[in-house]
């Protein structure tokens, strides 16, 4: 096996025994398999857009979902990707006969195979160093990887009955892309921005799919504490499942708690509602073998991330959508979209109420709708002097004792400084006692990783308000936390809306090769962290 798509691959350069995550060997080929007959479907789908052919909302779906299964800590189930690959051979064959001129397609959309030997044995032929020029190869992994994150924000947004068929077809276009041999570095660098642009686009329509179903985050109060009823504890960032979740358990006498990036779903008005929402359990997905045995009740994992659970708790452990684990349950939905929670919710009754970690609140819900109802108070404190900076530090946690950077980092910024954060890298700083600036918090919490698009949109209207030509003018740093792929789009967006000297850690991506870490510093001045202290100095600079 080679992997090295995650901030924890081992040694900073490719997991090649076995995932720290957890994948196995013979798991990380089936997904790369997936990938690469996703890709060929993908070539297939391209032609026939070019031939003027539609392609259906299903097959742009089931390619969505195929790449969100691989994303680090998604999907540990073997039999999901055979199932998978074989399915995605079977529309790809279905549309094949429709390409007039098939002497130009890749062998990824030609290839195909009845056996579980025959995937067996491709599998291994087909992974990433197969493309052997080191920044070819670099700037394709960037391209998929991102557009692996991208896939996860479509298909929350699919979920709620909202498309963007044009996002697809550039999702295709750019899988069918990396296997092009005819294009150039340059080629691949500009399909890099452009994923980055196409990025925007897919954060953009989840932000509508999540608003517009669920209302406009509003400043909240999250319980961090427990109750003394049963809970049902869910995960990960579908809204969908939370919202069946929430009205099937509806006065049955269990409680639902979320776990870590599932917190912000407290954030929007239409969760309000429901009096056993409870609050948020534990903190960021790598806490979640200890959290998780002593919340006592059953978890649902909605999406990522999900690690290979202890024996103590895996009968407890449900999951749903794109992820799985072999051996759990996995909720399916029916072709309404409904899912059948109620096994989970007869499990809750019979477990004990979890039990008391932690105690208190903390405060989130500063989405852009929110952000710029206060915009004349924010500009005032700006004005003022009041507030001297603000720190993006959105993305995601980890388990790397690294990470410590982020809480020291965000204690040591001087008081005039306020962090605006997103997705699960929150938790490193979101329950210190920061204190606030006349009324502001100094953590203004916009919500998930997607949610990264709220703060870009904050940024773009501090931009207009303070009439500035360009948004790198803005009393705004970046010091953003990666670890999957997710982070890898919201990278690429945030690229694409012109934002340079972004800092990027704990480690900078071991899928940079030399050359293409080195286009990014020099025309994006990406940069690694420091010392805090150090840190802090080059950003009040
Ligand atoms: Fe390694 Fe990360 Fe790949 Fe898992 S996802 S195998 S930890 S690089
Ligand atoms: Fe966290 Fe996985 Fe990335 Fe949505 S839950 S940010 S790491």
């Amino acid at each position: 096996m080679f992997c090295y798509q995650c901030q924890e691959t081992a040694g900073c350069t490719g997991c090649t025994q076995f995932g720290v995550c957890g994948k196995t060997p013979d798991l990380s080929r089936m997904q790369d398999l997936l990938v690469y007959v996703t890709k060929g479907l993908s070539a297939v789908t391209t032609a026939l857009r070019a031939q003027g052919e539609e392609i259906s909302a299903n097959v742009n779906h089931y390619i969505t979902i195929n790449l969100f299964s691989t994303i680090t800590n998604a999907n540990f189930d073997d039999e999901v990707f055979y199932k998978r690959v074989f399915e995605t051979l079977a529309l790809k064959n279905g549309l094949l006969n429709k390409v007039a001129d098939t002497s130009k397609l890749p062998e990824a959309a030609l290839w195909t195979a009845t056996t579980r030997d025959e995937l067996d044995q491709k599998s291994s032929t087909v992974g990433v160093l197969t493309t052997e020029n080191e920044d070819v190869r670099s700037l394709r992994e960037l391209i998929v990887y991102g557009l692996k994150g991208l896939a996860a924000y479509m298909k929350h947004a699919n979920e709620l009955s909202y498309d963007n068929a044009d996002v697809s077809a550039f999702m295709q276009k750019a899988l069918a892309a990396t296997l092009d041999d005819t294009l150039s570095v340059n080629d691949l660098i500009a399909l890099t921005l452009e994923t980055g642009k196409t990025g925007v686009d897919g954060m953009a329509l989840l932000d509508a799919a999540n608003t517009g179903t669920y209302g406009n985050p509003e400043i909240t109060k999250v319980n961090i504490g427990v109750g003394n009823r049963p809970g049902i504890l869910i995960s990960g960032h579908d809204l969908k499942d939370l919202e069946q979740l929430l009205e099937q358990t509806e006065g049955t006498g269990v409680d639902v708690y979320t776990h870590s990036e599932m917190l912000p779903a407290h954030y929007y008005p239409s969760f309000k509602k429901y009096s056993h929402f409870v609050g948020n359990y534990g903190n960021a997905w790598w806490k979640q073998k200890e959290e998780f045995e002593s919340f006592n009740g059953p978890i649902l994992m909605t999406t990522n991330c999900v690690v290979p659970p202890a024996a103590s708790y895996k009968n407890r452990l449900f999951t749903t959508g794109a992820t799985g684990i072999t051996g759990c349950v996995h909720i399916e939905r029916d072709e309404n979209g409904h899912k059948d929670f109620s096994q989970i919710i007869e499990l809750a009754k019979t477990c004990e109420a979890p039990k008391e970690i932690e105690k208190g609140e903390i405060i989130g819900g500063f989405a852009h709708n929110q952000v710029l109802a206060l915009a004349d108070k924010v500009v005032d404190a700006v004005k003022s002097g009041a507030i001297r900076k603000f720190f993006v530090m959105a993305g995601c946690d980890g388990r790397q004792k690294a990470r410590n950077y982020y809480t020291d980092f965000a204690k040591a910024l001087p008081q005039d400084t306020v962090i605006l954060t997103a997705g699960c890298a929150k938790y490193k700083y979101n329950k210190l006692e920061l204190g606030d600036i006349g009324g502001i918090p100094r953590v203004l919490d916009a919500g998930q990783c997607n949610d990264s698009y709220s703060l870009a949109l904050i940024a773009l209207k501090l931009k207009e308000v303070f009439e500035l030509q360009d948004i790198n003018e803005l009393p705004i740093a970046f010091n953003i936390a990666w670890y999957e792929q997710k982070a890898v789009i919201v990278l690429l967006s945030l690229l694409y809306l012109g934002v340079k000297n972004i800092h990027l850690g704990p480690t900078l991506p071991a899928f940079l090769s030399p050359n293409v870490a080195k286009v990014l510093v020099e025309n994006f001045g990406i940069a690694g962290i420091g010392t805090v202290e150090d840190d802090i100095k080059l950003f009040l600079e």
